[in-house]
């Protein structure tokens, strides 16, 4: 099981890399990707300012994602090779450096962004890895802490690869005790000198926020938290604050959406548990067996996991009752008249047939002169989205079902000059966020009702109700053109 460190073989300084981008930011370091000039292979590497360091009392931190890294780098398992490897550390008067894996494909997280939730056998492959990987980290008295989509990265062939261990611990052998309940004095001290210590609000055990002894089910904890996003497309417990997540926490407070499928549904209840000692897997000794034998992992090899090749992360589109291609509007006329097919090509409809969204239909937004463009902003002071759109002159509007995952948000939905696309809680009246503008951004109408807008971290899939998909893509390609092709063309 342990394998010796592919370590170069002498001491390394930064002049033996070609330093390149930045794969990552935190407040005391900078992770750029760099190439050993000796041997062309790609590296991550993290560099860590000790002025900075020292102005955020993170010595700490360093010094255990070091000591946690090493052990894990000399530890390799061949069938949980699941982590970032330490190939060396080196330091100069200004910084230490750590060179680490490169995980091409980014983290888990940014897939999620991109397409909502993962179909069932992908929450599936990639939960299976994450428990394969929990199994190899606690056998060996290491505790993570801070597990969640952001910290699990991928590498080249998509499989995980787990970084950050600046929160983790390693137990002792009187802390590997289950039995034993009671605060280590190191546990102990450690909470009093950092009583603020939390890993990221969504995905933290109930146990760390009220400060009891660390065991490895917070690890469980997180692993459940992860499973529900993967289906869900959100974590269990979401909030305006990080209060108010804590809050969610200790009270066990979250819902599955409809469409959560039943075996994903019973691994999630039992990992979501409060006391820890509770938690599926919890009470396993050596290996997971409990958690691995669940229904939901059916028919998955654990450890033969990272020789097959990952199932492809492609959205997991739901098919709402709503967005059926084949349903027929309430609204809808026999025959297929000029409204129904200039509806069904996305043109403008005849005055007879009104849709609930607002189109400055007849300007193209190329002939928005000074006058025009003062005219509109005048007209739209009475509207009562206008608040939101910092001065631009919206070009459309209407509602609209914004979908994550198995989560669907009715929006105000505002295309605008700038440009910018907006969406609101109309509810609440906030401006809840916007669709990035770019060159990449594309449309793709699916159907009357369903429509997507690509952009290059994020698919936004949104839902008419009224039936004119097909106009919002046309209205949103057309600002698209008008502010992006030109510059492009030059
Ligand atoms: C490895 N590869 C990509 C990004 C990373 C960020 C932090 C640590 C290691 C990494």
């Amino acid at each position: 099981m342990t394998e010796n460190l592919e370590a170069p073989p002498m001491k390394r300084s930064a002049n033996d890399f070609i330093f390149g981008k930045v794969l990552g930011e935190g407040s005391f370091s900078t992770v750029f990707l760099a190439k050993d000039v000796h041997t062309s292979k790609e590296f991550a590497i993290k560099v860590c300012q000790k002025r900075h360091i020292i102005r955020e009392k993170k010595q700490d931190y360093v010094k255990r994602e070091k000591e946690t890294l090493l052990v894990l780098s000399k530890n390799v398992k061949e069938s949980a090779p699941y982590f970032v490897r330490l190939y060396c550390t080196f330091q100069d008067p200004e910084s230490l450096y750590f060179v680490l894996t490169y995980a091409k494909k980014g983290d888990l997280l940014g897939y999620l962004n991109k397409v909502g939730s993962f179909e069932d056998h992908c929450s599936k492959f990639y939960g299976a890895e994450i428990v394969q990987a929990l199994e190899h980290l606690h056998c060996l008295g290491i505790v993570h802490r801070d597990l969640k989509p952001e910290n699990i990265l991928l590498s080249e062939s998509m499989h995980i690869v787990i970084t950050d261990f600046g929160s983790a611990k390693i137990l002792n052998c009187v802390e590997m005790d289950e039995k034993n309940k009671e605060n280590s004095e190191e546990d102990a001290g450690e909470l009093k000198r950092k009583s603020s210590f939390v890993g990221t609000a969504q995905y933290v055990s109930p146990e760390i926020l009220n400060r009891t002894r660390t065991t490895p089910s917070c690890d469980l904890w997180a692993l459940g938290c992860i499973i529900y996003q993967m289906v869900a497309g959100l974590p269990p417990f979401r909030g305006h604050s990080d209060y108010a997540i804590f809050q969610k926490i200790m009270k066990l407070e979250y819902e599955y959406p409809d469409g959560f499928p039943d075996d994903a549904r019973d691994i999630v209840t039992q990992l979501l548990v409060l006391e820890p000692s509770e938690r599926l897997g919890a009470k396993d000794i050596g290996s997971y067996t409990s958690v691995k034998s669940h229904p939901f992992f059916s028919g998955l090899d654990f450890e033969e996991l990272h020789k097959v090749k990952p199932p492809e992360i492609c959205p997991h589109l739901v098919r709402t009752e709503s967005s059926s291609s084949f349903e027929i509007p309430s609204d809808a006329q026999p025959g297929l008249g000029a409204n129904e097919l200039s509806r069904a090509l996305g043109l403008p409809l005849a005055p007879s047939r009104k849709s609930s969204t607002v189109t400055r239909s007849k300007l193209s937004i190329a002939d928005l002169d000074e006058t025009e463009r003062e005219k509109m902003l005048e007209g739209q002071k009475e509207n009562k989205f206008n608040q939101f759109v910092e001065n631009n002159v919206i070009l459309k509007q209407g509602f609209i079902d914004k979908r994550v995952g198995l989560f669907s948000r009715r929006r105000m939905l505002l295309l605008t000059t700038g440009p910018h696309l907006y969406y609101v809680d109309s509810g609440n009246m906030v401006l809840k966020g916007e669709i990035p503008w770019s060159l990449d951004l594309k449309t793709e109408a699916k159907n009357f009702k369903t429509f997507f807008v690509y952009t290059p971290n994020r698919t936004y899939y949104l839902e008419d109700p009224t039936g004119f998909a097909l106009e919002w893509c046309k209205a949103i390609d057309d600002v698209r053109n008008f502010y992006f092709r030109s510059n492009a063309e030059g």
